[in-house]
């Protein structure tokens, strides 16, 4: 495998109409899961990608079962779980295409995955192990799992690449602070939010983060800042790569996803730091544009055009 994930996967619920969610009388069934929506940005640019999960043994895990491996990604390590039901989020979505999300997870079927479970030659076998925020924040035996797979992945050789992913509707500053910087040490990649940085360091203070982020041995530190592109870390500086000007934007639940997908996506490419940001930048831009969390993530084709690499023939 390229890369590979351990996530929860969810019935993401999308609004029909704009507005307070006690409003809204029709949804769309999709599908969400931070860590599966990278996954399925990997296996659409061309990635082998391989996603460590369980869901429920109900219709709306088989769903999401049918649906990954229709994408492409390998679901040989996800188990459906009887007696669990599949997690579901319902979407609230408002007029600047922003958006809360109100999950009904508990208890997840990834309550009945342990530590002595994770397939240790699956993860050795990868170039890069993903891992968020979102899993550990699950429960509290998810972070031992996290921090296994991440001492299995650095005995091994396999790149570890992070996404803080904060979601502070499943666990606190503290709890987050505590889990999160307990993985940095294993950290190759880190792609996160500015805010995110904040709630780490306890800081706003561009320089005190830098400050903060030297005390790990970090391959490369990628900021992510929505709309106006995001910044790596060089020589004790963040170093901008512009974003891309969109039109509507429409929904931007998954746009960091799709960045953490393209950046990987560069980075087993061998390209320049550059060139992967710019790519990520890209790919996030065109996920703002399309309503669900993981639909606008485009096919590698599709980002050329968008980059204008490749000629756009429509008829
Ligand atoms: O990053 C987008 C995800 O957050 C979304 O698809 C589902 O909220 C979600 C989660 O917790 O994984």
């Amino acid at each position: 495998m390229d890369i590979i994930t351990i996530g929860d996967g969810m019935i993401t619920f999308d609004p029909s109409v704009k507005g307070p969610l006690r409003y809204v009388d029709g949804f769309k069934r999709k599908i969400g899961g931070a860590e599966l929506n990278v996954m399925i940005g990997c296996a659409r640019l061309g990635l082998k990608a391989g996603w460590i999960s369980r869901l429920g043994k109900d219709e709306f895990g088989r769903h999401i079962l049918n649906t990954v491996r229709g994408e492409g990604i390998d679901v040989s390590e996800v188990k459906l779980i009887e007696n669990y039901p599949t997690s579901l989020n319902f979407k609230e979505v408002h007029a600047s295409g922003d958006s809360k999300t109100f999950y009904y997870r508990h208890k997840s079927p990834t309550e009945t995955f342990k530590a002595e479970e994770l397939p240790v030659d699956y993860i050795k076998k990868a170039k890069i192990l993903h891992v968020t925020g979102v899993f550990p924040a699950i429960l509290e035996q998810n972070r031992q799992i996290i921090l296994e797979a991440l001492k299995i992945a650095k005995q091994n050789g396999v790149k570890v690449s992070f996404d803080p992913n904060i979601r502070l509707k499943l666990w606190s500053k503290e709890q987050a602070r505590e889990t999160l910087l307990s993985y940095l040490p294993y950290v190759d990649f880190l792609l996160t939010g500015r805010e995110e940085l904040e709630i780490l360091f306890e800081t706003s203070n561009e320089d005190e983060m830098i400050q903060a982020l030297q005390n790990f041995d970090i391959k490369h530190v990628v900021v992510k800042d929505g709309a106006l592109g995001a910044s790596y870390l060089e020589n004790n500086r963040l170093i901008q790569v512009e974003g891309f000007k969109v039109g509507k934007v429409v929904d931007t639940v998954g746009a960091g996803d799709g960045f953490d997908a393209a950046f990987l996506y560069g980075i087993i490419q061998d390209w320049s730091i550059e060139k992967s940001i710019t790519l990520a930048n890209a790919v996030g831009a065109m996920v703002v544009q399309v309503e669900g969390d993981n639909e606008g993530l485009p096919y590698l084709e599709d980002v050329e055009v968008f980059l204008g690499t490749r000629e756009k023939i429509e008829r």
